[in-house]
């Protein structure tokens, strides 16, 4: 009954007089937190139609902002295998949230009437949020927007948004992929985990300790459900667990400014240690060696390790797959070099964001992609996964090549396939270091990174400046490419590129270069341009 829906609106989750027009950007809706309880009502609203589209799929909706300060939040749609909205649903999700109260009605009954909905139909909205103090009554706004309609919802309160991706999947899927609970997620993955690891938990330069910078999320919180199942096979400390969310840790922390969060407990030099980000879906590892210097291994060194590792596992089966890696332009200069390189794979570069990435590794038997930032996974193609296990029961597999299919399916299970998991790529990281028998110190010598930044500039408009060719290139405002290429052209290994950001109000500035000194000045001349 349409006429409620108005109702709830007007009473509860006015828009008010707000006439900002706001996106459905690459993480959904990101805002200041007072300005979202309409849009995540009206989220509500929408996914209640979705799932009725999908005959009662679930559909989630998760409430976060991610790597954003505390004041921010977020919504995103998380669609029933798991993976991101469907591009044109952006645009519908766009629209409903721009209509005034007095025309939401109407707009509701628009989609229902262009989608043929019909809303006789089941319907099933999983509703999942971080740690931050005003997710709560985001979530309640949700949990509105889906009675209104009438749709039934499952309300699992505090989650990674890794985990809310693998819950509506697992549940879409009757349990084919894992068991659709929280506890089901954690043993699959642990499972997997111990049973790569064997008895032995050290190995060579690998030592089975690692600090764990929970960012003050939901990280830190679910990672002691890990540990308790992890048991000796990695001791896993954890630490910033109830501070302000990524206030002075966390993945984007340690990524931007290039040195150790916060909080950080006394520990050896060369400790392996890890940042995750306020949702748990952005992972990096880092450490200090001996002389107090701060080294980074980011998402581009764990995209390269993985490919590295199922490669030469492939090649052992005695089967035949094509693995390409998917980066963006920030990936480091050196990674890219390294991967066409050392190890001759496949690299393909796609705008920001992880829909992006995750559509392009698609296109490969095994697509591993990742943002530099820490963000992404594995993604292994039905028929890629029909080859590995006929193989493994085929007769004329030899007992070495099905011990190697073992390990492969293995990590598989390890792999969170719908979105990238920053536990479940921590997990996949420690199971290769073990196996190479590697510190990060080995890991670092394997490409050295180019000296990079990037900076954020404030602009009056953001939104008149566009990119093509993967954002490397700016083709408005006119002339300021070649602007940009004169200055680039001064440095050795120089190279620099700008673009609007999509979850905030600046412009991004990239720079990298031989040295650090000349990151720098480039990147500062590249700002004044923008500016
Ligand atoms: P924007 O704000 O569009 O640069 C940031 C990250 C992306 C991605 C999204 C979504 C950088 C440079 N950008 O996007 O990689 O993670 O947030 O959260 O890190
Ligand atoms: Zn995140």
């Amino acid at each position: 009954d349409l006429r409620t829906v108005y109702a709830f609106a007007r009473e509860f989750h006015s828009k008010g007089p707000n006439i900002e027009k706001l996106l459905y950007g690459t993480a959904g809706f990101r805002t200041l937190h007072e300005k979202l309880e309409f849009i995540a009502f009206r989220m509500g609203l929408l996914a209640t139609i979705r799932s009725r589209k999908f005959g009662g799929q679930a559909i989630g909706v998760m409430i976060t902002a991610s790597h954003n300060p505390e004041c921010d939040n977020g919504v995103k749609i998380i669609d029933p295998k798991g993976e991101m909205l469907e591009r044109d649903w952006e645009t519908i999700a766009t629209d409903l949230v721009n209509v005034p109260d007095d025309r939401l009605e109407s707009e509701v009954a628009k989609i229902i009437a262009q989608e043929k909905i019909d809303m006789g139909a089941q319907s099933n909205v999983f509703i999942g949020m971080d740690t931050r103090y005003h997710s709560p009554a985001m979530g309640r706004a949700v949990v509105n927007g889906v009675r209104a309609l009438k749709g039934n919802l499952r309300d699992f309160g505090i989650l990674t948004t890794p985990m809310l991706h693998y819950l509506v999947y697992t549940h879409n899927v009757r349990g084919a992929y894992g068991f659709p609970t929280v506890d089901g997620y954690v043993s699959k993955l642990v499972n997997a985990f111990k049973r790569l690891r064997g008895d032995v938990y050290e190995n060579g330069n690998y030592k089975n300790f690692i600090l764990f910078d929970g960012a003050n999320g939901v990280g830190s919180l679910k990672m002691h459900e890990f540990n308790r199942q992890l048991g000796p096979s990695l001791e896993c400390q954890v630490f910033n667990s109830n501070g302000k969310i990524n206030h002075n840790c966390g993945a984007d922390f340690v990524k931007t400014n290039q040195r150790a969060p916060h909080g950080l407990p006394e520990h050896e030099p060369n400790t392996r240690c890890v940042s995750v980000d306020g949702d748990a879906d952005r992972i990096v590892y880092f450490f200090t060696d001996s002389d107090g210097v701060f080294h980074l291994l980011d998402g581009d060194r764990i995209a390269t390790l993985i490919a590295d590792y199922l490669m030469n596992l492939v090649k052992k089966c005695g089967i035949s797959l094509k693995l390409g890696i998917v980066q963006t332009a920030y990936a480091n200069g050196a990674s890219t070099d390294y991967i066409k390189q050392q190890l001759k794979v496949d690299v393909a570069c796609v705008p920001t964001g992880v829909k992006h990435l995750h559509h392009k590794a698609l296109e490969y038997d095994i697509g591993v992609y990742f943002e530099a930032n820490g963000h992404g996974t594995v993604i292994f193609s039905d028929s890629t996964k029909e080859k590995i296990s006929s193989a493994s029961r085929s007769n004329e597999t030899s007992n070495e090549q099905k011990e190697s299919l073992r390990k492969l399916l293995l990590t598989i299970d390890i792999i969170n396939e719908t979105v990238g998991d920053a536990i479940s790529d921590m997990l996949l990281v420690e199971t290769i270091l073990h196996a190479k028998g590697f510190s990060l110190k080995d890991w670092l010598a394997t490409y050295e990174d180019l000296p990079n930044t990037i900076k954020k500039v404030k602009v009056q408009d953001r939104n008149i400046f566009e990119t093509t060719d993967a954002e490397r290139v700016c083709v408005k405002p006119d002339g300021l490419q070649d602007k940009i290429d004169e200055l680039v052209r001064k440095y050795k290994r120089g190279r620099a590129f700008v673009r609007p950001s999509g979850t905030e109000d600046v412009v991004r500035v990239y720079a990298e270069a031989e040295n650090n000194d000349d990151v720098q000045l480039l990147a500062a001349e590249v700002s004044i341009l923008v500016y």
